[in-house]
């Protein structure tokens, strides 16, 4: 049986989210594409590897990260969107502000990731709605600059799992239909390391809200834990090790920065899973 697909993209092999932060202070690209034009050509650059979607950013969502005003974020974006939507490619808008998504999906963007699952602006819901474009919603707690003081759970699994079917809920009630709803368990986003080991283990059980799973563990912070690199642009084996465990746990797409590998890598991962 064929799963459904979602953004339309077919979900019968995994899929791959380019990330492309327009950003001076991202984790581990910040300042490399702040100039629109090298932005564009590094976006087509992402799609010609493979990439099945651009996820472009405007915003810092690092731990701590300083809030950036939506204008100017929309500044940074816009460019970029309306370059990489002219040249065919499915473009994502990752932001947490509906003026931004606006402005995102007027210049083209087709699908909306919001790291707050439409809960940080209340004009983003009603937004989405109107427009019908698909969504991500992550689960976090807090702001990127308050999520580290929200690590603390019970039961990681059961309470994202029930505060993602609390955000469904939300963007059901304002008139999104359940199938533009893609979900991301948010791996280092009010999460510990143990936290993000423990829900990409446990991430079947996220089958359970009816939804494809995208997950972003490109990078991050317990890559580095587990691996012992601390410079976040060496971590690229240890992203792939970790995004071919979440693709056997059920994983429809991956959000990455090194789209060339990551492609190849499932691509051999696929073939053998048969
Ligand atoms: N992670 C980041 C940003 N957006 N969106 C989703 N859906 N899932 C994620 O895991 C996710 C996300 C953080 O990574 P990055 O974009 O590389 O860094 P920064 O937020 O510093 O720009």
């Amino acid at each position: 049986m064929t799963p459904p697909g979602w953004a339309g993209l077919t979900l019968d092999r995994p899929r791959v989210m380019g990330i492309l932060n327009v950003t001076p202070d991202s984790f581990s690209d910040g300042g490399t594409h702040v100039d629109g034009d090298a932005a564009i050509a590094a976006g087509r650059a992402l799609a010609a590897a493979g990439a099945d979607i651009v996820d472009v950013g405007g915003e810092s969502t690092r731990p701590g990260a300083v809030p950036t005003d939506p204008a100017e974020e929309i500044r940074r974006i816009r460019p970029v969107v309306r370059g990489l939507a002219a040249a065919g490619i499915l473009v994502s808008i990752d932001t947490r502000n509906a003026a931004t998504m606006e402005a995102a999906l007027d210049a083209g963007a087709a699908l909306v990731n919001d790291v707050s699952a439409l809960a940080h602006d209340p004009d983003a819901a009603p937004l989405v709605a109107s427009r019908r474009v698909p969504v991500v919603l992550m689960h976090m707690r807090g702001t990127p600059q308050t999520m580290a003081a929200h690590a603390a759970y019970a039961d990681v699994t059961g309470e994202v799992i029930a505060e993602l079917a609390a955000r469904i809920a939300a963007a059901a009630a304002a008139g999104i239909a359940p199938e533009a709803i893609c979900l991301d368990p948010g791996i280092g986003f009010a999460k510990r390391e143990a936290h993000g080991i423990e829900l990409l283990r446990r991430l079947p059980e996220l089958a359970v809200l009816g939804r494809p799973l995208l997950v972003g563990v490109s990078r991050k912070r317990f890559i580095g834990r587990l691996s012992g690199v601390a410079e976040p642009r060496e971590r690229l084996a240890g992203s792939l090790a970790a995004g071919l465990f979440a693709v056997s746990r059920g994983a429809a797409i991956l959000r990455v920065h090194n789209v060339f590998e990551t492609v190849q890598a499932l691509r051999v991962w696929h073939a053998l899973s048969g």
